[in-house]
């Protein structure tokens, strides 16, 4: 099922797990093209083929049509034209005649051209001699994945904590400021289980440090959140201040924990705290060290923690920028022209190298850009061992901005820094597939958008996908704070998170059922409806699990949308407590979607498990649950997938739940189900 096909001497990345021993020959699923530094490979296509995956990247969920560079980077814009994103995900289906994957297994820059040089070819191409190459196989489109997954290890188990909605701000400079933010939640009864912390709960901007002054009794603070069942979840910057008297700069540079120039000093970038060290998290003691740092805000409480910055993002390195002020000074008395001017912004805008930092690889020294996608990674990897070493059993939340496949074991991530723009809301459904496919299922993106002003309209909508999303995360950083209550219809975006709390038995229940069974939460029609030419045209629906099938609004104005139903389902259109459902013949329909309104379809035959809402995930009943369903012929069923949603070793209970003849049945006493009494002459 999966071949694997070694070129040179690659570096051990650990994005497989499997031992896949190496093929003799040459792979026979594509051509092979020796050149002079690298390898490349190409498939022809036919007009029908599709390509899937790739992750975290921008553009369609056919990735056909465009050229990738897999290498990680901080872009804020994420306009159509970018071709590398924070997250190097080198997993892609071509969906031909005999569909297979391929994963290119390179920690350095990968070059995916698939049908934008020539609309008839996919060309992959290393940048680079030494890579692990796997071609992996499958009955179909699901199955392929399945494989891939099984090789690659299971993924991240988030706690059940971290479905609740999560408030976030590039913002809150204080304590009072957090609390006032919380208090609007509380006051307002809308549900919330956690609270990210940005760079101001740290002193000045140094990692394992918080702010006395605005932040005081830090440990208070976290309590007393805490006890109203919200988690903190502080920010993790990948550099450290450069600052004698600062441990943890103290330790590293002692120690030769932080990378490296070419003369073997200490690398100085700047990011924001000034000038910093980058930790060579390719190096597992000093990886170990950083995540033994971790300490200082679990013993205060903390169980959450995001980690930023991690590509690395540098704004510039000391060097660059001294030689750009000593040019700029002998050119003093110069005329400047235009070109001048062009040059001279452009050296503005590449302050840095990363071919001026070195990392020690097991003893080796080793250039950045070789080695560049698995920083993130490694980041994450040894903070998530590290938090291992803290407490073993127990589940803390953990994502990361940069990461590699191999990550996807040890946390989850967020797209990073979008826009307000309507086209990055359908973007966030297009990543929810493509993620999966690559192992990554506790993902989100920041609802609202990070960058530019946000409307409330297109935060009502984006609210209304992430629903079904597992980090459901209201983040931003621009000038207009977007928390709901910043806006007119604040009863509005209090029924679309209460009904993300209705809806978690279902939710969760989905996302362990793909951690567990190695599958796809969020699948594209194409990969369900195999047989449905309609269905794989389709970029802006997904399917849950088996039973489900979203459908969200994304254009501003617009009342409703079209929407493409492959088989009859049952419409059902949420709003926190009240519900409405009608069904619907396969086929094209137009469906009215008010804004406080979670759309969703239901399978015949399927029916979705709900709680009652609570404040917090803490609070929720969950020996209570009643279902909503399409009966075929008056019977429906679910299998829900629970545990204790704290511990790594908790049992996965699988609950059979069943309606016949308008009652529900449930083969664990613990739980009461009902059908939801309204909707059974509607439904039956
Ligand atoms: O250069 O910490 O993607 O979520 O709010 C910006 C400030 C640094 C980028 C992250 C964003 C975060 C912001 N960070």
């Amino acid at each position: 099922m999966i071949k694997k096909y070694v070129f040179g001497t690659p570096l051990e990345t650990g994005a497989v797990t499997a031992d896949v021993a190496p093929e003799k020959n040459t792979p026979e699923e594509v051509g092979i093209v020796d050149k002079t530094d690298c390898v490349a490979f190409v498939k022809e296509l036919e007009d029908d083929d599709r390509i899937y995956g790739l992750g975290e990247n921008i553009r369609g969920i056919n990735k056909r049509g465009w050229i990738y560079e897999s290498y990680a980077t901080d872009d804020g814009i994420h306009s159509e034209t970018l071709k590398s994103i924070y997250g190097v995900h080198n997993f892609i289906i071509i969906d031909c005649k005999k569909p297979f994957g391929i994963f290119v297994d390179a920690p350095f820059k990968v070059t995916f051209d698939l049908g934008y040089t020539y609309m008839d070819k996919a060309i992959i191409t290393p940048q680079g001699r030494d890579f692990n190459l796997y071609i992996i196989n499958g009955n179909s489109l699901s199955d392929i994945v399945r494989n891939f997954r099984k090789a690659i290890g299971k993924s991240y188990l988030a706690p059940f904590w971290s479905f609740g909605y999560i408030q976030s701000r590039w913002g809150y400079k204080s304590a009072d400021e957090c609390r006032q933010v919380v208090k609007e939640f509380r006051d307002n009864g809308v549900p919330i289980d956690g609270l990210c912390l940005d760079l101001d709960y740290m002193d000045s901007c140094k990692v394992f440090t918080t702010n006395e002054k605005d932040f005081p009794n830090f440990e208070g603070f976290v309590k007393e959140m805490s006890d109203s069942n919200v988690h903190l979840v502080p920010i993790i910057d990948a550099a450290v201040k450069a600052e004698k008297g600062y441990c943890i700069s103290d330790e590293g540079v002692e120690n030769n924990y932080f990378c490296k120039d070419e003369n073997d000093n200490d690398y100085v970038g700047c990011v924001w705290p000034g000038h910093t060290y980058f930790p060579d998290y390719l190096n597992p003691d000093a990886g170990k060290w950083f995540a033994s740092k971790y300490k200082y805000y679990t013993d205060m409480g903390i169980d959450g923690f995001w980690n930023d910055m991690n590509e690395p993002a540098i704004f510039f390195s000391k060097k660059s920028l001294d030689a750009l002020k000593n040019d700029i000074c002998e050119n003093k008395e110069r005329d400047f022209g235009a070109n001048d001017y062009f040059a001279l912004r452009h050296r503005v805008n590449f302050l840095w190298d990363y071919k001026e930092i070195y990392h020690n690889v097991n003893g080796k020294k080793i250039r950045h850009d070789k080695v560049h996608n698995m920083y993130g990674y490694m980041m994450t990897k040894s903070a998530s061992q590290g938090l291992e070493e803290i407490a073993p059993d127990r589940r803390f939340l953990l994502f990361s901005r940069s990461s590699y496949i191999g990550m996807h074991r040890y946390a989850g991530i967020w797209t990073g820094d979008n826009q307000a723009w309507w086209s990055h809301l359908l973007l966030s459904l297009k990543q929810l597939p493509s993620l999966n496919m690559c192992g990554f299922l506790y993902i989100g993106s920041d609802i609202g958008g990070f960058n530019s002003n946000t409307t409330e309209d297109l935060s009502l909508r984006w609210h209304a996908l992430s629903v079904f999303v597992p980090l459901m995360r209201n983040h931003n950083g621009s000038d207009r704070p977007q928390e709901w209550f910043r806006f007119i219809h604040k009863d509005w975006f209090r029924d679309l998170i209460k009904s993300r709390y209705r809806l978690l038995p279902f939710i969760y229940s989905e996302y362990l059922k793909a951690v567990h069974n190695d599958d796809m939460m969020f699948r594209p029609l194409r990969f369900v409806y195999e047989n449905d030419s309609l269905a794989a045209e389709i970029e802006d629906q997904l399917m849950i699990g088996d039973s489900v099938m979203i459908a969200p609004v994304y254009t501003q104005n617009a009342k409703g949308r079209f929407v493409y139903l492959p088989e009859e389902m049952l419409m059902v259109k949420m709003y926190g407590d009240e519900i409405e459902t009608e069904e619907y013949e396969k086929g094209r329909h137009y469906i009215e979607v008010p804004y406080n309104c979670v759309l969703f379809f239901i399978k015949k035959g399927a029916l979705i498990p709900l709680y009652d809402c609570a404040m917090s995930t803490k609070e929720l009943n969950k020996n209570k649950i009643s279902v909503l369903c399409f009966s075929d012929e008056g019977s429906a069923e679910y299998e829900m997938y629970s545990d204790d949603g704290i511990t790594k070793s908790s049992k996965v209970k699988k609950l059979e739940i069943l309606v016949e003849n308008k009652f529900a049945y449930c083969n664990s006493n613990d739980i009461e189900v009902t059908v939801l009494a309204d909707y059974l002459n509607t439904l039956f």
